[in-house]
């Protein structure tokens, strides 16, 4: 069995919950917060056989897309004036950022 850790943006989190509950695949989802950019984003945990982490890879893929997002001046440079930026900076955050992790042992009660 394996742990597929997902990051996704929050506006593709109700699409790919609905791809993976249409699949049948189980999934836990969390609210979680970007370190880089502060902003929102959602962290799902998906259990699965090894057979169908790549079926799992593939939905992901189809349901979330890269986007371009500006960074508040300042927000995230570490504070000090030295870091200021004056402006808004464009960054790029991808469709998804995808851990995968051997599970030991897996026990539902
Ligand atoms: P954030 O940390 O808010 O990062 C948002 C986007 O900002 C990143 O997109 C990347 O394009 C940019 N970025 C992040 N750190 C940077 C830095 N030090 N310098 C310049 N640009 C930087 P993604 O790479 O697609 O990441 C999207 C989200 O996925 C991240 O949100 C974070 O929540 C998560 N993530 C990405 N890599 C991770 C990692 N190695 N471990 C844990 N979470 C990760």
């Amino acid at each position: 069995m394996k742990m597929i850790i997902a990051v996704v943006q929050d506006k593709d989190s109700n699409r790919l919950s609905e791809a993976l509950v249409k699949e049948n695949i189980r999934a836990t989802k969390l609210a979680s917060t970007g370190g880089f950019l502060k902003s929102g984003n959602t962290t799902f945990l998906i259990g699965v056989r090894d057979d169908q982490v790549d079926s799992v890879l593939k939905l992901v893929k189809e349901n979330c897309q890269s986007r371009k997002q500006m960074m508040a001046p300042m927000s995230s440079m570490g504070g000090n004036a030295d870091s200021y930026v004056p402006y808004p900076v464009e960054v790029e955050v991808g469709g998804a950022t995808v851990f995968i992790l051997p599970i030991d042992r897996f026990e539902q009660f």
